[in-house]
């Protein structure tokens, strides 16, 4: 009998994006987690459940091992440090950039001490270290873009899709930090307690992200 295994990862773009490699591995969620308040969902193999949370609380299932696989955006994983935990396999989705915006004209050289607000505190404070520039970071936990427009920040670090959030707010991207997509993460441990198992999903997921990107 081999053990089961748990996957954790957050609803929205998501799980639609992952959905495609799942099915492709032969695990089918029995329920819809867009209708189903189910936290955890039960797949077509018996062996495989799924865990549906918050997109930043995935690293932390994850580290501790109450999920032995996730899914999260290179974003979460900056901000969550990535320990206890391997980044194997690149899904290629959910794809955005994580950039500084502002009013157009924004001064982001000058001496002065720039405050930034963002949900991206590691982020960004990496960011501006880099260029040698210590900056006030004012943490927000969402719409980011108006702190610049109410004066409440010189800038914002946020991911940006489009542009059209940015646009229709009258911000406009300053700098590019890092270009962002979901990894599939895997518990230290698991890794190797459940070496076969992990090692073939991975391998079949990798398979089959491989053959969407060579399309
Ligand atoms: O409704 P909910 O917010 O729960 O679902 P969601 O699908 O938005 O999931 P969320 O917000 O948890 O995001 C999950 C992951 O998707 C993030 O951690 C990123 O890795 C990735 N991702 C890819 C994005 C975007 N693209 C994105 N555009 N996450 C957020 N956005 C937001 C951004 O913060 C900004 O508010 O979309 C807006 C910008 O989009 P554009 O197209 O207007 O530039
Ligand atoms: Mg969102």
């Amino acid at each position: 009998m081999s053990e089961a295994l748990t996957i954790a990862l957050s609803k929205g773009r998501i799980f639609k994006e992952t959905l495609p490699f799942l099915c492709a591995v032969g695990v089918e969620p029995l329920d819809d987690p867009g209708t189903s308040r189910k936290l955890i969902l039960a797949t077509s193999r018996p062996d495989v459940r799924l865990l549906v949370i918050r997109a930043t609380d995935v690293p932390t299932y994850v580290e501790y091992g109450a999920a032995d696989l996730g899914v999260a955006g290179k974003d979460v994983l900056m901000e969550h440090g990535g320990q206890g935990l391997y980044e194997p396999v690149d899904l290629r989705i959910a794809r955005c950039r994580l950039m500084v915006a502002g009013r157009p004209g924004t001064d982001l050289e000058g001496s002065r001490r720039l405050r930034v607000a963002t949900k991206f505190v590691r982020s960004a404070r990496r960011h501006f270290a880099a260029q040698g520039r210590q900056v006030e970071i004012i943490k927000l936990y969402g719409s980011m873009e108006l702190a610049p427009l109410v004066g409440l920040a010189d800038c914002i670090v946020d991911l940006v899709d489009t542009g059209g959030t940015l646009k229709a707010n009258g911000l406009v991207p300053l700098q590019h930090i890092a270009d962002i997509s979901s990894r599939l993460i895997v518990n230290k441990a698991a890794m190797k307690m459940k070496h076969d198992r992990v090692s073939r999903l991975l391998e079949e997921i990798q398979q089959a992200v491989n053959e969407v990107n060579d399309r």
